[in-house]
């Protein structure tokens, strides 16, 4: 079976605000697999496909505005369970409800610049990591060795 992967995205605040390393050696050091990254000013357009779920809502529009206004880390993460725990490292939407040690909690103070996106569930990732990158731009990866771990 294929590994589980993500998308996770360090939205403009968090990469003006210096945090792309921040944010990147959490979820290195937690165990995830880097299988892909660039660095991206993604258009108006483009955003509002990413956040075609949200069209309905009063905020639309601005959050739309926000993501094209700067350069994106898109990356994509794999490893066992990691559109749940990536959800966890992240924190809930509103930073001033997530819990300290959470990337929003330690590093975010309002909804509307809360530094980083992750995929909500299995069928959200697919879209999105289709959305954001070509199949040629990710690694292919294959689960390690018994020789490779003992080395
Ligand atoms: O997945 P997540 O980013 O945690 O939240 P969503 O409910 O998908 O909303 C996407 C994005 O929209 C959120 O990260 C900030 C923004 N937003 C907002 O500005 N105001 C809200 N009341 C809710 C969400
Ligand atoms: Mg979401």
């Amino acid at each position: 079976a294929e590994m589980e992967r993500t998308f996770i995205a360090i939205k403009p605040d968090g990469v003006q605000r210096g945090l792309i390393a921040e944010i990147i050696s959490r979820f290195e050091r937690k165990g995830f697999k880097l299988v892909a990254i660039k660095i991206v000013v993604p258009s108006k357009e483009f955003a509002q496909k990413h956040y075609h779920d949200l069209k309905e809502r009063p905020f639309f529009d601005g959050l739309c505005d926000f993501l094209s206004s700067g350069p994106v880390i898109a990356m994509v993460w794999e490893g066992e369970g990691v559109i749940k725990y990536g959800r966890k490292l992240i924190g809930a939407t509103d930073p001033q409800k997530s819990e300290p040690g959470t990337i929003r909690g330690d590093l975010a103070v309002v909804v509307g610049r809360n530094i980083i996106h992750g995929s909500d569930g299995p069928e959200t990732a697919k879209d999105e990591i289709n959305l954001w990158f070509k199949p040629d731009e990710l690694m292919a990866t294959k689960p390690l060795s018994r020789e490779e771990i003992a080395n």
